[in-house]
C-alpha cells in the first residue's frame, strides 16, 4: 500500500483523535518528512485532515469527500492503474488536464475537483461548480479518431452518462443536442470536449473530456436557478458515481465508434427532436422543426422557410408553446 494510504488507515483507526507526526512516523517506520509529504498529498486529494502544530493530525470523516482511494474501490480491476488526481479547488479541471496532457499524461488519466472557480462550458461560457456538491471531472484521452468524429465522443458520453445516472434515480434523463443532460425541463450537467489535432493527418492527438454534473447542489445563483437542477441521487456517493461513470467510459474510450444502437438511444433521449427550435447563424435568426440527428451528429432542422438545414455545431433554443428560450 502507498504510504499516504497507510497514513490514512492509521488516522481512520483513530477517528477524531490527534496523532503526532512522530507517532505516525514511528508506527509506520518512515521519517517525519515522509509522513508530512504523505499528509500533504492526502490533503490535495481532498481529505479533510486538520493539523495543529503541537497536537499533530486528525481526520474529519466525510464519506462523501471525493477521493482517489474511494473511487478505485469501485473501479473495475483493469482500470486500477489509471492515474486519478483529486483537488480541493481548481480553476477548471479541463484546463488542468490540458496541461497534464501536454506533459504526457497517460490515456485514461482523470482530474477531479471539489470546486471549480472558472469551470468552463462551450463558447467561453461558464459552468457553475460550487464546492462539494457536484462532479467536476476531466479525462485525458488519446483515442484513435479524426477531429470530425469528436462530436461522436460527446454524443456517446451523453448516452453513457444518462444510462449510469438513471441507475441511481427513478427519473428519466434526456439530452439536449448536443452536450447537455436534462432532468425534466432543467439541466443537471454538460459535457465539454476539447481536442488537439495534428494538422496533416487530422488525427486527434489528445482529447480532454470534461464532465460537469450537479449532484446535490441546492442553490443556483441568479438566472441559473430557473434552468438548472440537481440529480439528488439516493444512497450513492459522488465517488461511487464517478467510478460507475469511468467503468462505462473507459472501455469505449480508444475509438468511440458510434453504432446504430447508441445513435438510436441518443435520438430517443433527445428533448429537441420534434420540437420547434431557434438558432442563429452569422447573426441571422432561423426557426424550424428539429427533425432528425444524422450519423455525423448533425441536427437536421426543417426551417419555416421550407428549406432543410443541418447544424454541426452551435446552440439551439427550444421554443416551448408559450416560453421562448432555455
Ligand atoms: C456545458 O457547456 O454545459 C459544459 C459544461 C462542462 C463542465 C465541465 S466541469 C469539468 C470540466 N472542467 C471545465 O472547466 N468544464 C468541464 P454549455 O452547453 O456551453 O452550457 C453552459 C451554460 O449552462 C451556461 O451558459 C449556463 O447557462 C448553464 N450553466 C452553467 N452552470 C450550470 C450548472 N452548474 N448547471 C446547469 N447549467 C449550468
Amino acid at each position: 500500500m502507498e504510504l499516504k494510504y497507510e497514513v490514512l488507515t492509521l488516522l481512520r483507526e483513530n477517528p477524531g483523535e490527534f496523532l503526532s507526526g512522530q507517532e505516525i512516523a514511528n508506527r509506520l517506520s518512515f521519517s517525519r518528512t515522509a509522513i508530512w509529504k504523505a499528509i500533504n498529498r492526502l490533503k490535495e486529494e481532498g481529505y479533510s485532515i486538520e493539523s495543529i502544530g503541537s497536537k499533530g493530525y486528525r481526520l474529519w470523516q466525510d464519506e462523501d469527500a471525493l477521493s482517489c482511494e474511494q473511487i478505485k474501490r469501485e473501479l473495475k480491476e483493469e482500470y486500477q492503474g489509471i492515474p486519478i488526481e483529486v483537488y480541493r479547488q481548481l480553476d477548471s479541471t479541463n484546463t488542468c488536464a490540458k496541461l497534464k496532457a501536454i506533459e504526457g499524461a497517460l490515456h485514461g488519466s482523470v482530474i477531479l475537483a471539489e470546486e471549480q472557480t472558472k469551470g468552463r462550458g462551450r463558447f467561453g461560457r461558464s459552468f457553475y461548480s460550487p464546492k462539494g456538491t457536484g462532479l467536476y471531472m476531466s479525462l485525458i484521452l488519446r483515442p484513435t479518431i479524426e477531429l470530425k468524429q469528436s462530436v461522436h465522443v460527446t454524443m456517446y458520453i451523453a448516452v453513457l452518462i444518462c444510462r449510469v445516472l438513471e441507475r441511481f434515480t427513478n427519473q428519466r434523463l434526456q439530452i439536449k443536442w448536443v452536450n447537455d443532460i436534462y432532468l425534466g425541463d432543467k439541466k443537471i450537467g454538460g459535457i465539454l470536449t476539447e481536442a488537439v489535432t495534428d494538422v496533416e493527418s487530422k488525427q486527434v492527438q489528445y482529447m480532454i473530456l470534461g464532465i460537469g454534473l450537479n449532484i446535490k447542489t441546492e442553490d443556483f445563483p441568479g438566472e441559473l436557478d430557473k434552468i438548472a437542477t440537481s440529480l439528488n441521487p439516493v444512497g450513492v456517493t459522488r465517488n461511487q458515481l464517478c467510478a460507475a461513470l469511468l467503468n462505462e467510459i473507459l472501455p469505449v474510450s480508444e475509438y468511440f465508434t458510434i453504432d446504430e444502437e447508441i445513435l438510436c438511444e441518443y435520438k430517443r433521449r433527445s428533448n429537441v427532436l420534434g420540437q420547434r427550435v431557434v438558432f442563429f447563424k452569422k447573426q441571422q435568426r432561423f426557426e424550424g422543426m428539429a427533425e432528425d440527428i444524422d450519423e455525423t451528429g448533425g441536427l437536421v432542422v426543417h426551417l419555416t422557410t421550407g428549406e432543410v438545414e443541418t447544424l454541426h455545431s452551435g446552440e439551439i433554443s427550444i421554443q416551448r408553446q408559450t416560453t421562448v428560450d432555455e
